[in-house]
């Protein structure tokens, strides 16, 4: 437990190692996850969503800069990034600084999800934790939008920014119905290129079209140029009016309950799954397993036959609390 106790002091090294369980799945990491939990819960998430090239990480590294100005501390999470961080002239320091494990201020790790099985991970939700409990007051996790992870990534924020860059019409094709539908925030990012007016246009037309309820949110667009730190500031403030949006229409809580909810998915499906095939009767799974491989049985029949075996309490069931 001496991990976990290191981490909620902000300690960086053993944040890594922690992390570096949930990434291999070693058995310790569980007991870590579960003395840091009670610990976590008042970092605030904001997903970064757009194509590859789009500027999401030249963004963040100016965001980071704005945010380091007015007192906040940062984590960042990059999923499957295919380009390192750069780093501007803050980032590049603190990332030096950050190696060698002095600077607690911002916090950056990049997690790769090829090999994961649909969903958006454990490991993202429990680095997302790991961040958490270190204290960091914003976090933000860098995704590519084009797979399945980003609609995910959009259940797990409280504020999604979604990045285009003019000439995007092919970029507002290539991103999966409901990434779109889900972002708080549009950037416009290399608006110092052509086009960027008329992509504003054409998202405005877009935004017009669809209905939202007369007190709800209104997704605006901030017009950025990431590598030259422009409008850093502006997207910061609207992240901003986004979380005070959410906190007094009692939004975030909402939103909060659904994670929690997916979380309680992810670990009932990997629980159910130990439980089962820890306790099944190995000379009735071997037969099963052979009546498929015959094609006597169907997979899903076969599954069906093993859970119903398990399901034999009323419905519905629960403990009295
Ligand atoms: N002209 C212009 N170029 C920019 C701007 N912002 C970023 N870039 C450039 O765009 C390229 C891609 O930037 P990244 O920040 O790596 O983009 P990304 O979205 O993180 O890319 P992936 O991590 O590969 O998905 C880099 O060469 C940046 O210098 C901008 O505002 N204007
Ligand atoms: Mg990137």
């Amino acid at each position: 437990m001496e991990l976990a106790s290191k981490i909620l002091e902000g300690n960086i090294l053993a944040a890594s190692r922690l992390m570096r369980g949930i990434e291999d799945e070693a058995p310790d990491a569980v007991d870590d996850l579960k003395t840091i939990y009670p610990h976590t819960g008042r970092a605030y998430i904001v997903g970064v969503t757009g194509v590859s090239g789009a500027g999401k990480s030249t963004l963040i590294d100016s965001l980071i800069g704005v945010l380091r100005k007015k007192n906040m501390t940062v984590g960042v999470i990059a999923i499957d990034p295919t380009s390192p961080f750069t780093g501007g002239a803050i980032l590049g320091d603190r990332v030096r600084m950050q190696s060698c494990g002095l600077d607690n201020d911002v916090f950056i790790r990049s997690l790769a999800q090829r090999g994961w099985v649909g969903g958006l991970s454990k490991a993202t939700i429990s680095t997302i934790h790991v961040m958490d409990a270190m204290g960091k007051d914003i976090i933000l996790v860098e995704t590519v939008g084009a797979g399945q992870a980003e609609i995910n990534i959009t259940k797990v924020a409280d504020t999604s920014i979604v990045i285009l860059t003019p000439g995007a019409g092919d970029e507002i094709q290539m991103m999966k119905a409901g990434i779109l539908e889900a972002a708080d925030i549009f950037v416009i990012n290399k608006a110092d290129e052509k086009g960027a007016d008329n992509l504003k246009t054409q998202l405005e037309v877009m935004l017009e079209m669809r209905v939202f309820p007369p007190d709800g949110w209104k997704p605006g667009i901030v017009l950025t140029e990431a590598i030259f730190g422009k409008g850093a500031e502006e997207l910061t403030e609207a992240i901003l009016r986004h979380k005070q949006f959410l906190t007094s229409s009692g939004e975030l809580e909402k939103r909060r309950e659904e994670r929690v909810k997916l979380e309680l998915v992810e670990a009932i499906e990997s629980s159910v799954k130990n439980f089962i095939f820890n306790s099944i009767d190995k000379g009735y799974l071997e037969k099963l397993i052979d009546n498929l491989a015959h094609r006597k049985i169907d997979p899903h029949s076969a599954a069906l036959e093993i859970v119903s075996q398990f399901g034999k309490q009323p419905k519905p069931f629960g403990q009295q609390v």
